[in-house]
């Protein structure tokens, strides 16, 4: 049916009183006798194409009959207003041809998670989850709106490493001709080395992480935002990542409206985040709070999953926790001069319980510093020796964080679970698919 007059249509371009050509998937479908009622999708949207004998040669209206939910399918005909219709159009049949014939569709509706799971290659075909790669891209193309329009340089770091960023507890192993080297956990070090020639710079790459629990907010594999900047201190930073979360959230609320009332996700609990600056309140403060609501911890005690959510109740938008004491967090970050039991570290926390989606700090900029820092953590200097050299040649002031991508999705699109929020999550006891 290819290389007819009329040309092929997305479902979204509709008007009524027009002949039009059409190719997608079924999505549902309908058999009364000498009616059959196809609902088609395509990346846009649904429509609903009616085969009637009155209307629509025999030939076809047996086409139609025959497509199995999710057959391949191409139709032409003339669009009319139907506010029954989804979408309030529909389309008179004149011609309709099965491209591929679906096989019974594994997926109906009700299975348990685990099938799901085993046939992901298939689910990521659902309404749901195709909002989701919409708002994703969304957020995809606003991260680089919004870095283009601040000056920063994108760059391109490696995902084979030699050394751990984050700990060794979670480095994934990978045999490099006999030598082991790792998966990158986090693309700090390489963006680091790379604000000596550009200044500003961040990337969007995959980062791995051997979690050894399994919780809703934790993959193995996900995706990492991350930007360093020279010259930045601490203060600098949190007002960059603010206003790359309100920029982020801003775009999405314009572009994706629909797909996120398809997720039933509320848009009001979103509102509060296109305001900034957001709170921030100190590692010692959060404490406080946790302790008069009634949660033993101590000064000292890192904060986790639990008591972040209580953390959020307080907050109707993202807020900042800082000044964490050094132990909690990692070997790079600077001392507060200040205070140097507390670290010049932050990170950003998604209200409605979702906890930290950044993670970011002031660096350690100073030779001797980093290098009794790394000492003092049991971690071998030798390993960081490049790492270490960048302090060595013009050592500046500088400041960095890293935002997980599937994180933030979670508290925009309010999915419960991680994994729903990326194509294809790996898990510990099934790559497949
Ligand atoms: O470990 S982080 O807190 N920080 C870093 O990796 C820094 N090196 C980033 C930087 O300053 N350039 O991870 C940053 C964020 C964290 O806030 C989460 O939102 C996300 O990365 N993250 C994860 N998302 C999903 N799954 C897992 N396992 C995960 N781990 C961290």
């Amino acid at each position: 049916m290819d290389g007819g007059f009329i040309s092929t249509r997305r479902v979204k371009e509709l008007e009524p009183g027009s002949r039009v050509r059409v190719r997608g998937w079924v999505y549902r479908h309908r058999d009364l006798g000498r009616k059959v009622f196809v609902v088609m999708r395509d990346a846009d949207g649904i429509l609903q194409l009616v085969a009637d004998e009155r209307y629509t040669p025999r030939e076809y209206v047996e086409e139609a009959r025959r497509a199995t939910i999710e057959s391949s399918i191409v139709a032409e005909g003339v669009t009319s207003r139907d506010p029954r219709a989804p979408g309030g159009v529909e389309v008179k049949l004149e011609k309709f041809e099965i491209v591929g014939l679906a096989e019974d569709f594994p997926i109906k509706g009700g299975e348990g998670i685990d099938y799901l799971l085993d046939i992901r290659h298939l689910w990521i075909r659902s309404r749901k989850m195709t909002a989701m790669w919409r708002i994703r891209q969304s957020a995809f193309k606003a991260f680089r709106e919004y870095f283009e329009s601040k000056g920063f340089w994108e760059v391109s770091p490696p995902m084979l490493t030699q050394a751990a960023v984050e700990g060794g507890a979670t480095l994934f192993k990978v045999d490099f001709f006999g030598k082991p080297a790792y998966l990158t956990q986090s693309s700090q070090f390489y963006l680091e080395a790379m604000i000596f020639s550009l200044e500003r710079v961040w990337t969007l790459a995959p980062s791995f992480r051997a979690e050894r629990s399994r919780t809703r907010r934790h993959l193995y594999e996900y995706w990492h935002l991350e930007a360093e900047e020279a010259w930045a201190h601490m203060e600098d930073e949190m007002r960059l990542v603010e206003e790359l979360v309100a920029y982020t959230t801003r775009r999405i609320l314009e572009e994706r409206l629909e797909e996120l009332s398809i997720l039933k996700r509320s848009t009001e609990a979103l509102e509060p985040a296109l305001e900034t600056p957001y709170p921030r309140i100190r590692y010692e403060e959060a404490i406080r709070r946790l302790q008069g609501r009634g949660v033993r911890i101590e000064y000292g005690d890192d904060l986790g999953a639990d008591e972040e959510r209580i953390l959020t109740q307080d907050f109707d938008k993202p807020f900042f926790i800082t000044h964490f004491p050094v132990e909690l967090k990692s070997f790079y970050m600077k001392p507060d001069p200040q205070n140097p039991r507390e670290a010049l570290a932050f990170d950003l926390l998604a209200p409605e319980g979702v906890g930290e989606i950044v993670g970011g700090s002031e660096r350690q900029d100073d030779y001797e510093a980093l290098y009794k820092q790394i000492e003092s953590r049991g971690y071998d200097p030798r390993d960081y020796q490049w790492y270490l050299d960048l302090r060595r040649y013009g050592s500046v002031p500088h400041s960095g964080f890293g935002l997980g991508v599937e994180r933030y999705l979670m508290w925009v699109t309010g999915v419960d679970h991680v994994r729903d929020t990326i194509p294809f999550p790996r898990f510990r006891d099934r790559i497949y698919p």
